[in-house]
């Protein structure tokens, strides 16, 4: 059984309780400090998932939060690092990442108790896991060749290839949402910027060019545009990326560090971490409105989103 009911998490305004053993993060510990939220989210749909940390000493496991429900369950529960879930309606796939065997690996769980596989086994650190909404691939990044390339684990026979190999750093893919194309990071040209390229590797096209640190690209499901993160001021905020017109626009305008962005399926939110000092709370910014809203504050540190139907 990996679906537990989990700790105290705050929606809609309301204390949706439910007691699990060694969680014991109590909300009124976590203080509120992001300018931007107004209210919490209303009317979410779908099941967001990440990684979380209940308390101070203890390890990421991963969890989902119902958001038309406000129920949250535990997914993993060990003293090893599981972070970077992603997850597939079809086939109820989730993959995600950790450091159990000693090095991390990409691992796949079949919801909602099907068994847990591990994808891949090298000594080098396998982690940011993105599953194709088809269910037939895993691309994720690898620093075994030394630097960091993007692989993809072919899931039906287990195949596993590279899709880059320069020396630079090469992170953080997301598939469209068809899955042709893999967006990716990568700091060949100096420092990080944003690419694409076909999901065989071919086609690599360059999507940012400045001298700040771009990141955690993730495609919007109508394919049109990604939200990022930048670090064009003190903190990392949210930005979004029109792939037609090439225009950035910032999001968010706060005091704290902004990371993990994930879409809402609808395209109308994206879902991101919002981290200050031993704040840390997971937010949802509204494109119609511009609002940002509280989605939950329970534990004491958030990574790794993916916000699925
Ligand atoms: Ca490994
Ligand atoms: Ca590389
Ligand atoms: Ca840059």
């Amino acid at each position: 059984m990996f679906i537990k009911p989990m700790c105290k998490i705050l929606l809609m305004g309301m204390l949706a309780a439910a007691a699990l053993t060694g969680c014991s993060t109590e909300l009124e510990d976590q203080p509120e400090t992001s300018a931007d939220v107004t209210e919490p989210l209303k009317g979410g749909s779908g099941k967001l998932f990440f990684a979380a940390r209940a308390g101070s000493q203890s390890q990421f496991d991963i969890y989902f939060l119902n958001l038309e429900t406000g129920k949250s369950y535990q997914l993993t529960d060990n003293s090893d690092a599981d972070i970077s879930p992603d997850f597939t309606s079809v086939g109820n796939l989730l993959v995600f990442s950790t450091n159990r065997g000693g090095s991390y690996d990409i691992y796949r769980m079949v919801l909602p108790d099907g068994g847990v596989d591990q994808l891949t086994t090298a000594s080098s650190d396998e982690t940011e896991p993105r599953i194709s909404q088809d269910g037939k691939y895993v691309a994720y990044q690898s620093d075994g060749s030394g630097d960091y390339d993007i692989w993809a684990v072919n899931l039906s026979d287990g195949s596993t290839d590279t899709l880059t190999t320069e020396d630079t750093q090469e992170t953080q893919p997301s598939w469209s949402p068809d899955g042709s194309r893999l967006v990716y990071v990568s700091n060949r040209d100096g420092d990080f910027e944003l690419f694409s390229m076909a999901a065989d590797g071919t086609d690599v096209q360059q999507l940012t060019e400045n001298e700040v640190y771009d990141a955690a690209p993730v495609w919007s499901p109508d394919g049109g545009r990604l939200a990022f993160i930048s670090k064009r001021g003190q903190h990392f905020q949210l930005y979004l990326l029109d792939l037609q017109s090439g225009e950035e626009r910032q999001l968010t305008d706060t005091a704290t560090t902004i990371h993990s962005p994930a879409w809402s399926p609808d395209g109308k939110y994206i879902a991101y971490v919002s981290e200050s000092g031993k704040s840390c709370q997971l937010n949802a910014y509204e494109l119609a409105t511009g609002k940002s809203y509280l989605v939950t504050s329970g534990f004491s540190k958030y990574s790794g989103l993916s916000w699925k139907d």
